[in-house]
């Protein structure tokens, strides 16, 4: 049978990878996750990661520019991007993304052509029709709220989100991500601090991706504690601090996470710890770093537990690589803006088609 995984013995739930770890962090042993998840949450993490390489490529052979992006936070992004309530409206969740959250729109759905298009400077990019940052995503229909270049400012903002869903009922939920630099800043404290009011508090998931990295400062050198969730403390919002690197143990410390939100209607902060595993961006030269490898770590568990074998591994790389080079080729023969095109989606009513009469045939609305 090439290419197909050995039957799981147990039925499809995980057996124990490895041990809990002894400074309480959670780790694969807390929990099973059901072998197709786990796969799944494989495939997500090698298109996530395949397509960001290729992104560097294309920032040092001049197909793109600048790039900045998520390798290191695909295993924790996959399994939150995974249990998003998706939908549009306050109905559904909120996401109010930083631009290493690539992983989590792949889990999301979206095609990897389409963060290459951003990459690429194409018109065709739906996030910011080729005017934005790579990893800079914006997607109406799945409630993602633009990313800001700005750090921290998506903190405030999501309160505002938050609001309009407690207002409507339901079990929709905001939620925030950003580095723990950015939660160094003022907008993180306004996020607490409005979404922890007696009596008008708010469903928030605060995420802070702890890479222990703000461009080239320490995360000792801005932060008293040790762990950001403890400065959640004071304002009485539960957290935890999972090892990010770990999709499973960010599986279900996500999944509580959320049931906390969705059903108390409050506040709730996970801080994961992760690999920031091509430096801050290309400004940086992004070199490859020798921290963990999320996407090797998981390898090995699934081969040592049987649930795959190296071949299928290998298959997967591949036929992402094909994925991502399909996607390459396909932007690269698609449009740039146009210089008239610049107001386009800078207001919501810029009727720059009105000022500035073009040709925007088989272009974007
Ligand atoms: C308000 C603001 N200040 C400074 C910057 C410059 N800047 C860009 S990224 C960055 C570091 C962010 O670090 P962190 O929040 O930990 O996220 P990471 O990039 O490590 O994921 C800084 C300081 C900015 N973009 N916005």
């Amino acid at each position: 049978m090439r290419g197909k995984p050995p039957a799981p013995a147990d039925n499809g739930k995980a057996r124990v990878f490895q041990p809990a770890k002894a400074n309480g962090e959670r780790s694969l042993s807390v929990g099973s996750l059901a072998r197709e998840r786990c796969l799944e949450i494989h495939r997500i993490m090698v298109r996530a990661r395949l397509m960001e390489e290729r992104m560097i490529g294309m920032s040092k052979s001049g197909e793109g520019y600048f790039w900045i992006g998520g390798p290191g936070e695909e295993a924790f992004n996959a399994a939150l991007g995974l249990q998003v309530k998706k939908g549009c409206g306050p109905g559904y969740d909120y996401l109010h993304l930083h631009y290493r959250n690539s992983a989590t729109m792949v889990a999301l759905g979206m095609p990897l052509v389409d963060g290459i298009r951003q990459m690429n400077m194409k018109f065709t990019d739906p996030h910011s029709a080729g005017r934005n940052f790579p990893g800079h995503y914006a997607d109406k229909a799945w409630n993602v709220i633009p990313v800001s270049s700005v750090i921290e400012v998506q903190f405030a903002m999501a309160a505002g989100t938050a609001h309009v869903q407690k207002r409507h009922g339901g079990d929709g939920l905001t939620i925030v991500v950003g580095g723990e630099a950015g939660a160094a800043e003022g907008d993180f404290a306004s996020c607490m601090i409005w979404s922890t009011r007696p009596g008008k508090e708010l469903p928030v998931l605060i995420i802070v991706m702890n890479n222990g990295w703000g461009i080239s400062t320490t995360h000792c050198s801005q932060h008293a504690v040790k762990h950001v969730i403890e400065r959640g403390k004071p304002f009485g919002i539960p957290g935890e601090v999972v090892d990010g690197n770990d999709p499973v143990a960010s599986w279900f410390a996500i999944e509580k996470a959320m049931k906390y939100c969705r059903k108390e209607r409050k506040p709730y902060m996970l801080e994961a710890m992760v690999s920031r595993l091509y430096g801050h961006s290309s400004s940086s030269g992004a070199p490859r770093a020798d921290e963990p490898d999320c996407i090797g770590q998981f390898e090995e568990k699934l081969l040592a537990n049987g649930w795959i074998d190296q071949e299928t591994i290998d298959k997967i790389h591949a036929e992402a690589e094909a994925e991502v080079e399909a996607g390459v080729a396909e932007s690269g023969a698609e449009p740039a803006p146009k210089p008239e095109d610049i107001e386009r989606y800078t207001y919501a009513d810029s009727r720059v088609d009105k000022i500035y009469p073009g040709d925007y045939t088989g272009l974007p609305e």
